[in-house]
């Protein structure tokens, strides 16, 4: 025998690896207890994030969500997975036959396929998306690894004590009660702990399938991510882990026949996954809900919980951050959304395919707060289907300090800021950019100038740090990079906490939007839907989303009420010599696909 002493090298190196494995999270946990926000730093100790996470709903509900479908999952799999091992164990066959094969292949499936295989395959049967689907969705990725992991197992179990059992009288179903199960026990276990893990961090194929109500833990961190990530997620983390290691001892001790000893270790770590269960407030049982979903930076959970306040519904709250991903969604079908967000061009399209449903303008008697300005637009006459919301430019937001004073898009291309530029994720708004900068229309659609557009943002690709539509305020902010294109309100709300900040549209022109509510066709709360519009259309409502998000309200009766500062600041209410160089995004009919296409090919070329 080689001891590590007598080959330190090889100690080093052990210990280097599980350095390596298990640092991320060590700093997982400490910084769970970090008292500054950004994280990064160490700034004291704190519980803060601990209490906030207790506090806050949708952080519970989807860890509640994550943990139903781990569960059921769980016990399915590992009780069809013991027993398809069984099976093709006593089959005894010498190579894996084909309904041993077909049985595998999910594994190798790549994720995103199966995503949107299932997610086809649910619309075709015409399965309303929810945590149905997601645990359906849960089973077929993770079946195989249950399979595999106990079929191990029973390679090294020995038949004849089975037959010796038989021989003795025992029955089929108490044979394997008393002696196959102890046996295999260990793997499936094993089985059971795997598929768990599998389950509760899936991210891609959740994402396809879960539809509204069903956002599970994964998906909310993410979500989160888009408005910026908070300690909160170090501390359910830290729990998560906690809890899976608490199992992992209990499992461990169980196997080595310390029964007593895996109790404690045992219940602890099922309380600690159970606790959400309790505080989560049930769904279902007549309460209202309305399913929202909506740009990420439009609006303050501090305003939802209002609506919710005011009218006992419960609001479950989904972002996006580009047109594209609502109208993909909304298009697959069965989402279940009641209330969505689209830009102008977009809501063009929705119409003509039929995806919304006409308003009952008697249901929005605050319809009134709204600047004429904003009503009665081309691309929705007579606002049968839409309620404007916030309106807006694209431009470009800078660290004055780094950059000094910026008026042109050329900004972007400057080779002295390589790896300090951070562009949108948007085909519309990066093409736009450069269309308006060429001095052409940004609703150009004759390919030869979006190629050349093209060339200049694979030239541009070497300065660019990031692509980026949901958090790049926070980005700038950070000061990891120096300039990004972005919409103006979000980069108006951190030009207050750095006064380095700027933003600015440039000379040669941009982009101008305008999103408005919708109530999709299919909606399932068309009735808290219209409540929901309403509400928002309030003057005092419509200042405060103003206010907290500060884009630019089309609502006349609420710009008395914000604070002088939101009103006067250009960022947010660009002035007419602004908006009069800017140019509203139109839909552009087939020549979207050649967008697509092209914006895809600079994001993909190395
Ligand atoms: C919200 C971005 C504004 C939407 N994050 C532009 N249509």
């Amino acid at each position: 025998m080689t001891s590590g002493r007598r080959r330190p090298g090889l100690a080093l190196l052990t210990l280097a690896v599980y350095a390596f494995l298990y640092a991320p999270l060590v700093v997982l946990v400490v910084f769970s207890f970090n008292a500054g926000r950004l994280s990064g730093a160490w700034e004291g100790f704190t519980w803060e994030w601990y209490a906030r996470l207790l506090a806050n709903p949708q952080v519970i509900m989807s860890l509640r969500n994550s943990l139903l479908v781990a569960f059921l999952t769980t016990a399915v799999c590992t009780a069809l997975g013991t027993a398809a091992a069984l099976a093709f164990h006593r089959w005894r066959m010498a190579r894996p036959g084909p309904v041993e094969a077909l049985l595998l292949l999910p594994m190798v499936v790549p994720e995103i396929v199966l995503a949107s295989a299932l997610l086809l395959f649910f619309a075709a049967v015409g399965l309303r998306l929810g945590l149905l689907t997601v645990v359906l969705a849960h089973l077929s990725f993770s079946l195989s690894y249950a399979v595999i992991v106990v079929r191990a197992r029973l390679a090294g179990f020995d038949r004849s004590l089975e037959e010796a059992a038989m021989d003795l009288g025992a029955r089929p179903w108490r044979t394997f009660l008393k002696v196959t199960l102890p046996g295999i026990a260990p793997g499936v276990l094993a089985a059971a702990l795997l598929v768990f893990a599998l389950s509760i961090d899936d991210y891609v194929v959740t994402s396809f399938v879960a539809g509204v109500g069903a956002t599970t833990l994964p998906l909310h961190i993410y979500s989160m991510v888009k408005s910026g990530i908070s300690p909160e997620i170090n501390a359910v983390s830290t729990l998560l882990l906690l809890a899976t290691s608490l199992l992992l001892l209990a499992a461990f001790l169980l196997e080595r026949g310390r029964m007593r000893g895996a109790v404690l270790p045992g219940l602890a770590g099922l309380g600690l996954l159970l606790w959400p269960f309790a505080l989560a407030r049930p769904a279902g049982g007549g309460e209202r809900v309305l399913n929202l979903f909506i740009w990420s930076g439009y609006i303050a959970p501090e305003t939802v919980r209002k609506f919710e306040q005011r009218t006992g519904a419960r609001v479950n709250l989904d972002l996006y951050d580009s047109n594209e991903a609502l109208l993909a969604k909304v298009q697959a079908g069965g989402a279940g959304y009641d209330v969505l967000c689209p830009s102008n061009y977009v809501i063009e399209v929705l119409i003509r395919q039929d995806l919304l449903q006409a308003l009952d303008h008697r249901a929005l008697p605050h319809l009134v707060n709204l600047d004429p300005r904003f009503f009665d637009l081309r691309f929705d006459r007579g606002n049968r289907y839409s309620v404007p919301y916030f309106w807006g430019t694209a431009g470009i937001g800078y660290n004055r300090r780094r950059v000094g004073e910026v008026d042109s898009w050329a900004a972007l291309w400057d080779a002295r800021y390589r790896g300090r530029v951070l562009m949108l994720d948007d085909a519309r708004e990066t093409f736009g950019a450069v269309l308006k900068w060429t001095g052409h229309s940004l609703n150009a659609t004759e390919p030869v100038l979006l190629r050349r557009a093209q060339e200049l943002l694979f030239a541009q690709k070497p300065l660019v740090r990031a692509y980026n539509s949901s958090n790049y305020e926070d980005v700038l902010l950070s000061g990891d990079v120096w300039l990004a294109q972005g919409w103006n309100g979000q980069f108006a709300k951190v030009m207050d906490q750095d006064p380095d900040l700027a933003y600015v549209v440039p000379r040669e022109g941009s982009s101008l939007f305008l999103d408005s509510l919708v109530i999709p066709a299919g909606a399932p709360h068309p009735e808290l839907a219209h409540a929901f519009i309403d509400f928002t259309l309030e003057a005092e409502i419509a200042a405060e989303i103003c206010a907290t998000m500060q884009y630019s309200t089309p609502n006349r009766a609420a710009v008395p009420l914000l604070p002088e500062a939101v009103r006067r600041n250009a960022a947010v209410f660009p002035p007419p010599e602004v908006t009069a160089r800017a140019e509203l995004i139109e839909d552009i009919g087939e020549a979207t696909l050649l967008y697509d296409r092209l914006w895809t090919e600079v994001k993909t070329r190395r």
